[in-house]
């Protein structure tokens, strides 16, 4: 494979913004990383390394903006999942798999190189096994495959409509495992891992998945990236201590050894008590701004929680709008809203995007077993640029904060692993995979 060469004014290394940097890439991993010299390469305004987007259920992308009509009754989460639950009944492998390629293609163009797919769609729409148990999870690698973005495989396991051992209701028939058989599929999805994929796991929710299973899971598969969705609703919060006299929070800590390989989506209703625990413990706290909003979670304690030293990353979850910037911004501005200050998230004095965006590179990597997003030499080669059409930036910092925050910069141009995916700000593959998307969308939306 030739070696790239690329110029950027601005880069975002690991000690810091950096100005006129000129990189070389080769077989997908930065070789050589130097001053820019003369117009030789092409040259960026800005590069940025390539985010995980650590929270991702990709089949939900294909009814966004579609529960935004209110229902007779006052609308909440939960409604909201029964809508999901339908959409989610209806599709096949080929719709699944059309509708992941455009939430990837969506994710590429906003900056991320690698998704977490929180995957909990397995069995076909009567609840029965597909003829290969794993086909499913085969549609997600598939389509990670066809839009060139790294892939951490969650495989979800779901066994239960809510605490206690509640019987799963029809809607969720789709996806639930026994033991043995969700411990084959994790075998199998290793098996399907490309170079650079990682496969962890997920028990779904403590309403999911109860004390025995999770401990049993975190026994048979050591070593894995753990996910988990964990106390998004205060109705969960209620339906837990009724249960056990325990917080859902409490309640995971004591069950099984939370640490840095864990990743609690969401943990947005905290004492602070478990605030600290979390903190404490080195597990990612997945953050899901959009998403959040979008459901009417609440709010994350986000200052006390950077204070203690706690690591966070970001989701795009639903999918309801795709964007990274979109989901920086909004995290600190319901930061904000609730603190009636402003920079709430920046932790110390210069560009709060810049320091937000690191943390979230940080917490995502981590969150998803990749290795640090870093432009250095050694690293894989994933990386964003950002165009400033007016060319106002007048540092990297100042670029960054415009893109989360003001109208005009945006991104240009993704690589991951060194592939040239998005270019002018479109994935190479956008037109043909919008038209499966919009085809197999409309025939849902007939059926439904
Ligand atoms: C999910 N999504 O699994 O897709 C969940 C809803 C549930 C979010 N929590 C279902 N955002 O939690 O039971
Ligand atoms: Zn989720």
């Amino acid at each position: 494979m030739q070696a790239m060469h690329l110029a950027a004014r601005w880069a975002l290394l690991p000690e810091g913004w950096a100005e006129n940097v000129q990189l070389t890439v080769e077989n997908g991993v930065i070789s050589d990383l130097a001053p820019a010299r003369g117009a030789s390469a092409p040259r960026v305004d800005c590069l940025i390394p390539g985010a995980a987007n650590l929270h991702s259920h990709a089949f939900q992308r294909g009814f966004a903006g579609l529960t935004e009509a209110r229902g007779a009754a006052r609308d909440s989460f939960w409604t909201w999942r029964e809508m999901m639950y339908r959409f989610a009944l209806q599709l096949d492998p080929d719709g699944a798999q059309a509708i992941a390629e455009m939430a990837y293609v969506e994710m590429l163009e906003a900056g991320y190189t690698r998704v977490g797919e929180f995957h909990y769609l397995h069995h076909a729409p009567d609840g029965g096994a597909y003829e290969d148990p794993a086909e499913m999870s085969a549609r997600i690698f598939a389509a990670a495959g066809a839009t060139g973005i790294a892939l951490t495989h969650l495989p979800v396991f779901y066994a239960h409509g809510g605490f206690g051992g509640q019987p799963a209701g029809a809607g969720q028939r789709r996806f639930l495992h026994e033991r043995d058989a969700f411990l084959a599929l994790v075998e199998r999805c290793e098996a399907m891992a490309r170079p650079g994929d990682v496969v962890g796991y997920a028990p779904h929710s403590l309403r999911a998945a109860d004390a025995p299973d999770l401990r049993a899971l975190a026994e048979a598969l050591p070593g894995r990236r753990a996910h988990i969705h964990v106390a998004e609703q205060v109705k969960e919060v209620e339906d837990c201590l009724g249960f056990c006299g325990r917080r859902p929070v409490e309640r995971l800590f004591e069950t099984v050894e939370v640490g840095p390989g864990w990743c609690l989506i969401h943990a947005t209703h905290l004492t602070d008590a478990e605030r600290r625990t979390i903190a404490g413990s080195g597990a990612v706290a997945g953050l899901c701004p959009v998403t959040e909003a979008n459901l009417g979670d609440g709010l994350f304690p986000g200052p006390a929680y950077l204070a203690e030293g706690g690591v966070f990353g970001i989701g795009t979850d639903s999918n309801v709008h795709i964007g990274l910037a979109n989901e920086l911004r909004c995290l600190e501005y319901g930061q904000r809203l609730f603190a009636r200050e402003r920079n709430v998230m920046a932790t110390e004095p210069g560009s709060t995007g810049t320091q937000l965006l690191r943390r979230a590179l940080a917490g995502g990597a981590q969150a998803l077993g990749a290795p640090d997003a870093a432009i250095a030499v050694g690293a894989p080669a994933d990386l964003v640029a950002l165009h400033d059409p007016l060319g106002l930036g007048s540092d990297g910092a100042q670029m960054l904060d415009r893109w989360l925050f003001g109208p005009d910069v945006r991104v240009s141009d993704t690589w991951a692993r060194g592939a040239h995916l998005v270019r002018e700000g479109r994935h190479v593959a956008r037109e043909a995979v919008a038209a499966r998307f919009a085809t197999v969308v409309r025939e849902v939306l007939e059926r439904a």
